[in-house]
């Protein structure tokens, strides 16, 4: 597939006004796909000599642009903006460079894959996108790839496979050899053993989070615990017999077909700055770990090329990923079944939408969409989670968000698969009855 040529037109005559002005101004989403957009955005401009600004943001609110009227600096979005556009569109120069649903046509300088006939789901994210206006800026700036890849790998758009414009972006960066790709088990870390407990994704009921389960298996298997995971990789047969017996695991406990093909994954590995080399996976996670644990500014300092803000990164998802799996042991007693949804209540801030998706995926009911609520003052922060076989049979989670939320006064909207709300605290009893209803009627329940 080529890249939709209209697209790269405005692009390229956004690039142009971008050019011309020597202040951005630029917003960005604190997940790991928007901070690797705005790393790449911020690099693209000091690059091309600008000074920039960078607001990381959780939720962009009417407020934020409003405080922009009358700016003359250039006003970039990424990963956001396209549900603010007609109030972005008066101001003097702005680019929106969001890849969510919404409901405008295209017009100048508001960009977005689903105004062009993608799909902003699958075929483009925000680093993705803001890695096109980048090389439309400059062409010398297709080294900066390794951050899209990463941002890629954070909005899960490699999953089940690379798509859409984002297959032509990677197939040309595999010809640059930006990335290369190795078919292996999906564990992070050095040896097996650690590899095997610390993960929540794949998360192996009685062997993710247990030491001693994991230990057992690796002896059952005939495998040595310190096997270096690369070693079990690049052994065909070794690496095959570990795999069926995970995928056989992740079937019995109930797990999706998402969760069973996550055991092998195809890795992609990057190499960043000063000969670092990461998998698109490690620096996607370091990234959205920043994020969660309050400080996207030290990913943005990584991107940038600050080595102990990588560093740091690097604990911070060590951090994250023991507080996740805390979670994760938990959830199967905490979650509550509706007629068409299953909900609960999470504990820690940020962490909703991860636990959502990897309970449904693992372990908990496949056929029904999974919310998570987390309170946050007088609001509830919500964030649900589908499955593709939940999407293909009808389930569309940005409209049930948006509708759902706006009717009990709050905010919504997303993605089909994923997708998230803001609510007034006392209404969620009224936004999960409303939910559960919208879900039924999409998914035809009786
Ligand atoms: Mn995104």
């Amino acid at each position: 597939m080529r890249i939709d040529n209209r697209m790269m037109e405005q692009l390229t005559r956004s690039a142009e006004m971008a050019k011309v002005i020597d202040e951005w101004r630029i917003f960005t989403h604190y997940d790991a796909d928007g901070i690797c957009a705005g790393g790449i955005l911020a690099r693209t401009a000091l690059r091309a000599g600008k000074r920039f600004h960078m607001t990381i943001l959780r939720d962009l609110y009417q407020s934020t642009i409003a405080n922009l009227e009358g700016t003359s600096d250039l006003v970039i979005l990424a990963d956001m903006g396209s549900s603010y556009w007609d109030l972005i569109k008066k101001l003097d120069h702005a680019v929106v460079l969001d890849h969510h649903k919404n409901d405008f046509h295209r017009e100048e300088h508001h960009i977005n894959p689903n105004l062009y006939g993608m799909d902003g789901t699958s075929d483009l994210c925000g680093s993705t996108l803001a890695f096109l206006f980048s090389i439309a800026v400059d062409p010398a700036n297709w080294d900066l790839f390794p951050y899209a890849m990463a941002g890629l790998v954070g909005d899960r758009q490699h999953v089940p496979e690379i798509r859409g414009a984002n297959k032509a972006i990677f197939d040309m960066a595999v010809d640059k050899g930006l990335v290369t790709s190795v078919h292996g088990l999906n564990f992070q870390g050095d040896r097996i053993l650690d590899a095997m407990v610390r993960s929540n994704d794949p998360f192996i009921v009685g062997i993710s989070g247990d030491i001693d389960g994991a230990r057992s298996f690796l002896d059952e298997c005939g495998v040595d615990p310190d096997t270096p995971v690369n070693d079990i990789d690049n052994n065909d047969d070794l690496c095959r017999l570990i795999a069926s017996r995970l995928v056989l695991k992740v079937i019995e406990q109930g797990g999706s077909f998402e969760g069973a093909s996550e055991i092998m994954t195809q890795k992609y590995l990057l190499e960043l700055d000063g000969g670092i080399g990461l998998s698109a996976r490690s620096l996607s996670h370091m990234m959205n770990s920043s994020g969660r644990k309050d400080s996207p500014s030290t990913g943005l300092a990584a991107i940038l090329g600050d080595m102990p803000s990588l560093e740091r990164c690097r604990e911070f998802r060590e951090d994250y990923r023991d507080g996740v799996q805390v979670e994760l042991l938990d959830l199967a007693g905490q979650v509550e079944r509706m007629q068409n949804i299953q909900f609960f209540e999470n504990r820690v801030p940020a962490m909703g939408g991860a636990l959502a998706g990897l309970g449904l995926e693992y372990f908990l009911d496949r056929r029904a969409p999974v919310i998570a609520l987390t309170k946050a003052g007088d609001k509830f922060k919500i964030s649900s989670r589908g499955l593709w076989s939940l999407v293909h049979a009808g389930l569309d989670l940005s409209y049930v968000m948006r509708t759902a939320g706006e009717r009990v006064g709050g905010v919504g909207g997303g993605h089909p698969i994923a997708s998230g709300a803001t609510i007034p605290v006392e209404k969620k009893q009224q936004f999960l009855d409303l939910v559960d209803e919208i879900v039924g009627e999409q998914l035809g329940a009786i």
